[in-house]
């Protein structure tokens, strides 16, 4: 009996000990998480399963993708009990999310995971075992930290098309073709390439999590090759045939995270910030686009719920103290996989990550876009709907003009509505690269 009470909580010891060495603190971390399991996005044109499999519909997170971030929170409640107090404080923890229903829903579970209420915490007279955390977010077309880029940028076009066009694409492309002649013949989908597998595959995942039997053709041999081609994919549109263009394209992709999770640090570091923990609730293509850009991708689709850990350690025993930055992947519920941030070693001085990730930091728009975005042409290629609306605005309120020269002193409430209507976000961003 009391051995096993002993074993049990030595395995809970060992699954959650961190590795501090010496005379360490954990001072800092950085969270980069995708969000837990979600319906498919689109059905491929043989899929037996529709949209009504789905009770919220297209690409919102499932039940066991709450589950998934509940299970997360857990987790660093207890890897992060030195860093973080029991109870939710607002001074240690900033939550950020992609303005998607399924990264809200996921911190939101994640925090349920994390800071169950106790004491005082639980709310008047109810018995729920969960309180409100704040998520934040920023429009869709605004948020250039973790949905870069949102300005059109001629640039990564360039490399785009440099990279699609190379030989080395093309033999790439002729090595899988016979393959995905039979993914197009099996899922209806016309001339399935490297870049659009990924649609049917992700499909066919978000189906086998949600406990469907797949149809016979997606044998566990063609899932490997499709997820062997959608991580070709995400390597290859982040950095180029050979990772070619690494620096370039991931300064425009990832430019604006890095700098500010070296940001997140220094703060930290500095006291000008009393967080402990800075989290961002995203997708595949961000944490994809994160660790390529800092070398260390390695080579698999994330999957839901995978989470990047960038923590910061207070080496005590030298003086002045001296900051360890380790990185970490949890990308199971196993033990999380350590990282080799820009070739900095797992054990990276702070002083040399610094250095090494400026160089992924973000130009400005001219030099890394080749261009500076103008209001002008960029909006009206990639945000007509925006554009629309504008126009409907100005409309309107060269209507309003009009009117209060006519009643000066009635108009003005409607005048207050009308700017509201400026101020709503269009999104029109494309679902199928945002995953
Ligand atoms: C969706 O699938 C269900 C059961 O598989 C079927 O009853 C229904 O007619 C389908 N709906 C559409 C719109 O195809
Ligand atoms: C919350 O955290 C801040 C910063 O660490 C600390 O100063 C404050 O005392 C904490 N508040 C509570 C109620 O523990
Ligand atoms: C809370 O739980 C207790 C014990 O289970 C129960 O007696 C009580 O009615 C519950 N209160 C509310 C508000 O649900
Ligand atoms: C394509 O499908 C055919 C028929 O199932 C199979 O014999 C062949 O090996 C497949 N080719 C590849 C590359 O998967
Ligand atoms: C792959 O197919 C998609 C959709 O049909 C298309 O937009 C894309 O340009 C193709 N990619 C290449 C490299 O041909
Ligand atoms: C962070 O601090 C280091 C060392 O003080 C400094 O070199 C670097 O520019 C700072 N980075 C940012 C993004 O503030
Ligand atoms: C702390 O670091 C940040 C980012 O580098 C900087 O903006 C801020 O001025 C620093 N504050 C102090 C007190 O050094
Ligand atoms: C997690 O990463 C490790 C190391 O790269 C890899 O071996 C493993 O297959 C990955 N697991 C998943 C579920 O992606
Ligand atoms: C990291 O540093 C610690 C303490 O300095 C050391 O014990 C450990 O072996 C190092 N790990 C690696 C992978 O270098
Ligand atoms: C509004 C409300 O529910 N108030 C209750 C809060 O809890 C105390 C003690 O349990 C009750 O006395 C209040 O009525």
């Amino acid at each position: 009996m009391f051995g096993r009470v002993f074993l049990n909580l030595l395995t809970i010891l060992c699954m959650f000990s961190m590795p501090i060495y010496g005379d360490e603190e954990l001072v800092f971390s950085n969270l980069l998480w995708r969000h837990g399991a979600r319906s498919a996005i689109h059905s491929y044109k043989n899929d037996p399963f529709n949209q009504t499999m789905w009770p919220q519909g297209f690409g919102q997170l499932t039940q066991i993708g709450m589950h998934q971030h509940y299970e997360l929170g857990s987790y660093l409640k207890q890897r992060y009990n030195t860093l973080l107090s029991r109870r939710y404080n607002r001074s240690e923890i900033y939550i950020r999310s992609t303005d998607f229903d399924r990264t809200l829903m996921s911190a939101e579970s994640n925090m349920a995971g994390l800071f169950p209420p106790e004491g005082k915490q639980k709310w008047n007279g109810t018995n729920t075992s969960w309180q409100p955390v704040p998520i934040h977010t920023v429009p869709k077309i605004l948020d250039s930290l973790l949905l870069a880029p949102i300005i059109t940028c001629p640039k990564l076009q360039q490399l785009h098309e440099k990279t699609y066009s190379s030989l080395e694409y093309i033999e790439l492309q002729n090595k899988y073709t016979e393959f995905l002649k039979n993914i197009s013949f099996w899922s209806g989908n016309d001339n399935v390439n490297l870049t659009s597998s990924w649609n049917v595959l992700d499909t066919l995942i978000t189906e086998k999590t949600q406990g469907k039997t797949l149809p016979l053709w997606a044998s566990d041999a063609v899932m490997d090759k499709l997820h062997e081609i959608a991580a070709l994919d995400i390597l290859i549109r982040f950095s180029g045939m050979n990772s070619k263009y690494r620096e370039d394209i991931g300064r425009i992709v990832a430019g604006n995270l890095i700098k500010q999770i070296v940001t997140n640090i220094n703060n930290s570091i500095n006291g000008s910030e009393s967080y402990k923990v800075i989290a961002y609730s995203a997708h595949d293509t961000t944490i994809g686009s994160l660790l390529v850009a800092l070398d260390s991708f390695n080579n698999r689709l994330p999957p839901f719920a995978a989470c990047v850990m960038i923590e910061v350690y207070k080496d005590k025993s030298s003086s002045p103290p001296e900051y360890i930055v380790r990185s970490y992947y949890r990308n199971s519920t196993g033990d999380p996989i350590k990282l080799n941030i820009l070739d900095c070693g797992f054990n990276c001085s702070l002083n040399e990550f610094v250095t090494k990730s400026q160089k992924m930091f973000p130009r400005g728009p001219a030099q890394d876009c080749g261009k500076i975005p103008t209001t002008g042409e960029d909006f009206f290629a990639s945000h007509l709907q925006l554009i629309f609306i504008i126009l409907t605005c100005l409309l309107v309120v060269t209507w309003l003009l009009i009117i209060i020269v006519c009643c000066k002193k009635k108009c003005k409430s409607k005048n207050l509505k009308m700017r509201e209507v400026a101020y709503q976000p269009v999104p029109s961003f494309d679902e199928h690269l945002i995953s």
